[in-house]
């Protein structure tokens, strides 16, 4: 490893949709209170980071993605002091706050934006994108990426809701104003920032340039310049679905004075249609090509830059649902994913309700839904000519209020979440899986992550050692080894309800491997060579 040791190499960074976490008062959302009166347990897991999702003054119309005023918090979630504590009482548990800074666009109901389109000539008007004759260029959530505004015969860009113009950061002013909303922050006390869709901010729309724009690492080293880097320590993390290992070495190297690391998506797209398909045209996903991605990230990375670890956030289904068993095997094969992801180099991610082995959702009634992308999906593909049957398996398998039902805590009426009508329906399986149940047993799935989550904080071996992948053309076995030192780790996952044979000299075992965590007694192949059904260790060789 060539460069210097950070807090955030031993630490697990728990995510947090403050809407669907906790609601203390009863209003059917999820608060900064009800955030606060976990804290507890999140202590217990042991996680060292809370990143929470937008919880700023927002219309809502992407929850929270869409910001009104990044120094307010949105009504609903409390008042700033309500932060303060929140600030405060994490950090009296040795927890740091992250927060999610959306600044690739804003609401059309900030401040800004509503000065911009009263005239071409107001100073904030040159914040945001504009043109008298726009291109073809699609909305993530559907549409014209364009949107007319008569008041000055002009179009403003939106790669994302009407609601979400995007900010033009060619306009030094704007970069300035973010760096001021950054310091804003810093001084408040909190421990990093989340950049939300931060490789779509250097864009050159005219040419078609959205990802990965020319500019686009001279914007975040101001960032880093003027902004966080102007403190101690800052863990940072940016959302790039553009990102390649060479990019992500640039993105990561701390040479480059960028981010600390950010999130890439190669691993959670093998799932969908690779010509012209969206998320939404879905084919299975083969297991030799999710270690080969992986792996990269894992090879090319090692000694230069950092990366992130995740099976799940607020955007995506439920890793259980989507690479494990939800049903029979949940609990093993919840562990199992677990153990594969935590095994790696890099800084992991927990979502929540990953860690008590939450699941998709399916509701019937398309009404239940509330996501944005969702319901235009729906509308769009509908007037289109898909039949409702496919586009209802489409959203269970994707759609991301499976991942936003409210956090399961026990088995009371709404699984505890609030006292009043959530805003979003329940998973019903709360009866089984909630996370006072998880607490209460030993061999849950909560615990198994704490040992993961406690195992970092000592393992040299398993923050910095090198990685190899194992069996790179096996269909159902994820394996590889790490290496520090003198000492040798094994860690592999069976993919798979299947039983699998393999001979444990192909994965180095030998007399004196002992395993370390396992979800199944005796996990080291026996004489057979024998891995069982969702089967997970990690084995010291
Ligand atoms: O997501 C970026 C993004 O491109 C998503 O729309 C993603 O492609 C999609 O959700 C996958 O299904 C970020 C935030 O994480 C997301 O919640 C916001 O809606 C989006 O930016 C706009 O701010």
């Amino acid at each position: 490893m060539n460069h210097e040791h950070k807090w955030w190499h031993r630490s697990v960074v728990y995510q947090i949709y403050p809407r669907s976490f906790y609601d203390a008062d009863g209003d059917g959302i999820g608060d900064l209170a009800g955030i606060i009166r976990k804290l507890d347990y999140l202590a217990l897991l042991g996680v060292g980071v809370l990143w929470l999702c937008p919880v700023y003054a927002s219309p809502n119309d992407d929850n929270g993605y869409d910001i009104a005023d990044y120094y307010r918090i949105m009504d609903e979630f409390g008042t700033m002091d309500d932060m303060d504590r929140l600030i405060a009482e994490a950090g009296r548990r040795g927890m740091k706050i992250m927060m999610d800074v959306v600044a690739n666009h804003t609401s059309d109901e900030h401040r800004w934006f509503c000065e911009a389109r009263t005239s071409p000539d107001n100073p904030y008007h040159d914040y945001y994108i504009w043109t008298k004759q726009p291109n073809d260029l699609m909305s993530v959530f559907g549409g014209s990426a364009w949107q007319y505004e008569p008041r000055l015969d002009e179009y403003y860009l939106h790669l994302f809701s009407r609601k979400q113009p995007d900010l033009n950061w060619a306009n030094p002013q704007v970069r300035r104003e973010i760096v001021d909303v950054l310091t804003f922050w810093l001084e408040k006390g909190v421990g990093g920032f989340r950049f939300d869709v931060i490789d779509l901010i250097g864009k050159i729309p005219e040419q078609r340039i959205i990802a990965n724009g020319p500019r686009l690492h001279d914007y975040v080293l101001e960032l880093n310049e003027d902004g966080f880097g102007q403190y101690d320590d800052i863990l940072t993390v940016g959302e790039a679905w553009g990102a390649t290992p060479q990019t992500g070495v640039r993105w990561s190297d701390p040479e480059s004075r960028q981010l600390s690391m950010i999130f890439q998506f190669g691993h959670l797209t093998l799932d969908q249609a690779r010509v012209g398909g969206e998320k939404w045209d879905i084919i299975p996903y083969d297991l030799r090509e999710l270690k080969t991605v992986l792996s990269r990230w894992q090879t090319e990375l090692y000694g230069r830059g950092w990366n992130s670890l995740f099976w799940n956030n607020h955007d995506l289904p439920r890793a259980v649902s989507r690479f494990g068993d939800d049903g029979r095997y949940r609990v093993e094969s919840a562990k199992m994913l677990a153990t594969v992801l935590h095994g790696m180099a890099g800084t992991p991610y927990i979502y929540q309700g990953e860690e008590i082995g939450m699941t998709n959702v399916r509701f019937t009634d398309i009404a239940d839904y509330r996501d944005i992308e969702t319901l235009n999906m729906y509308r769009d593909r509908l007037a289109a000519g898909y039949r409702p049957q496919g586009l209802m398996a489409a959203i269970y398998a994707k759609s991301r209020d499976n991942a936003r039902t409210p956090m399961q805590w026990d088995t009371s009426e709404h699984a505890g979440f609030s006292a009043g009508t959530p805003w979003i329906k329940v998973n019903p399986n709360y009866w089984d899986i909630n996370a006072l149940s998880a607490v209460e047993d030993k061999d849950s799935v909560f615990h198994y992550y704490r040992r993961l989550v406690a195992l970092r904080k000592t393992a040299d071996w398993l923050v910095y050692g090198s990685y190899e992948l194992l069996l790179p053309d096996h269909g159902q076995l994820f394996a590889y080894c790490r290496r520090y030192e003198r000492e040798e780790y094994l860690v592999f996952g069976n993919f798979s309800g299947l039983t699998l044979t393999i001979d444990p000299a192909e994965l180095r075992l030998g007399a004196r491997s002992v395993p370390l965590l396992n979800n199944y007694p005796d996990p080291t192949l026996g004489e057979n060579g024998v891995i069982r059904p969702w089967e997970t260790a990690i084995i010291k060789l």
